[in-house]
């Protein structure tokens, strides 16, 4: 017992420690606060809490792992962030989904959340100025691409400043004990076919009333917190908020399940980094001649720059079945190669974000 008394004094030193050096640490973050606010620039610089991550994470490390060292930094860049100056954060709910776990693996647990119920409403909510940044999703590797996070951008004027990338893991959140008392799984469709192996081998004879759908796996965990005997089929998060236990757990039939979200924002906040990526909107002007598709990807390859994706959706306001693209090309705006594609393509472009790779 006095072995443990000794460790935990230990432990309150080091937290002294620590506490003074994080004050010291939030002393210079209030005067970056005032310089930015002086100058009317952006606070928050993913790249530059990227670079303090990388470089931390490069160190000798001891106990810690690099994705210790990245969730303590996150939470505190939120604090910092917050302390210059606190910012609205707006993200397609409802709470608990995963796009609130992308939202809040990226601005911390401190920041300020508004949750939406789409997300056109994200967009507006940017627009109007009520949140500074939004968090939208906008692909999933199994599902594909969110076509309406796609036309939102190329029909509104907010930039693309981030992306985020979280594993997709379902979870079946109960209060019951054993697996056979379940009575009613709760879930949303997508959850469902995700999951469907593990599904057929525990729940294969049920009747199909078994499985419910529900418009989210968050409204699954709250009924499943609610109904007695019920389970959802749900993210953590979820499972978290509604205080449901978790029974089983990372039963997605694909374990490289990942979602894709973009942070939106008012202003491009651009700034180059290590590895770049560049999202555009293309209205090819000439469509209605052979080779025009050619000719736009004979200027990326004509000054260097590799396409990474290239979708293509329709124009909703014409009735000639006409298409625009979304295309995903790697470098910054800021890059003179990109730059002299974009301005020679005039308005046939639209740019819609540079932002650091997420790899
Ligand atoms: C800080 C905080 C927020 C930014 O997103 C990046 C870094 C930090 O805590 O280190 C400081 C800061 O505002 C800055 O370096 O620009």
């Amino acid at each position: 017992m006095n072995e443990l008394i000794t460790l935990r004094n230990n432990i309150d030193e080091i937290d002294d420690s620590i506490l003074e050096l994080l004050k010291k640490r939030m002393e210079i973050v209030d005067l970056v606060g005032q310089l930015k606010r002086q100058n009317n620039t952006v606070i928050y610089h993913p790249d530059r809490e990227k670079e303090i991550i990388e470089r931390l994470g490069g160190k000798d490390l001891g106990k810690l792992t690099k994705s210790a060292v990245e969730a303590i930094y996150l939470e505190i860049f939120g604090v910092s962030r917050n302390l210059e100056l606190p910012e609205l954060i707006s993200f397609l709910g409802p709470e608990g989904s995963f796009t609130h776990q992308a939202a809040e693996n990226r601005f911390g647990a401190i920041a300020e959340y508004i949750s939406l119920p789409n997300i056109k409403s994200v967009f507006e909510s940017i627009e109007t100025g009520r949140a500074k940044y939004g968090v939208v999703p906008i692909e999933n590797n199994q599902e594909g691409m969110v076509k309406e996070t796609m036309d939102l951008l190329n029909e509104n004027n907010l930039f693309i400043i981030s992306e985020i990338i979280i594993p997709v893991n379902f979870c079946i959140a109960t209060k019951v004990n054993h697996f056979n008392d379940i009575t009613k799984i709760y879930s949303k469709d997508i959850a469902f076919n995700q999951c469907k192996g593990f599904l057929n081998d525990y729940f294969g004879s049920k009747q199909v009333d078994f499985f419910s759908q529900l418009e989210s796996t968050s409204q699954a965990a709250k009924l499943a917190s609610e109904e007695v005997g019920t389970a959802a089929l749900c993210s953590h998060i979820a499972a978290k908020i509604y205080n449901v236990p978790i029974l089983f757990d990372n039963i997605q039939d694909n374990e490289s399940n990942q979602t894709r979200f973009y942070i939106l924002s008012k202003v491009d906040n651009l700034k180059l980094s290590i590895k770049d990526k560049t999202t555009l909107a293309v209205k090819l002007k000439n469509d209605d001649k052979p080779g025009a598709l050619l000719g736009l990807l004979q200027d990326f390859e004509s000054h260097g720059v590799n396409l990474l994706k290239i979708e293509s959706r329709p124009f909703k306001d014409t009735k000639d079945f006409k298409f625009w693209f979304f295309i995903d090309i790697e470098g910054n705006i800021l890059e003179e190669s990109i730059k002299k594609v974009v301005l020679k393509r005039g308005d046939e472009i639209k740019f819609l974000g540079s932002y650091m790779q997420t790899i």
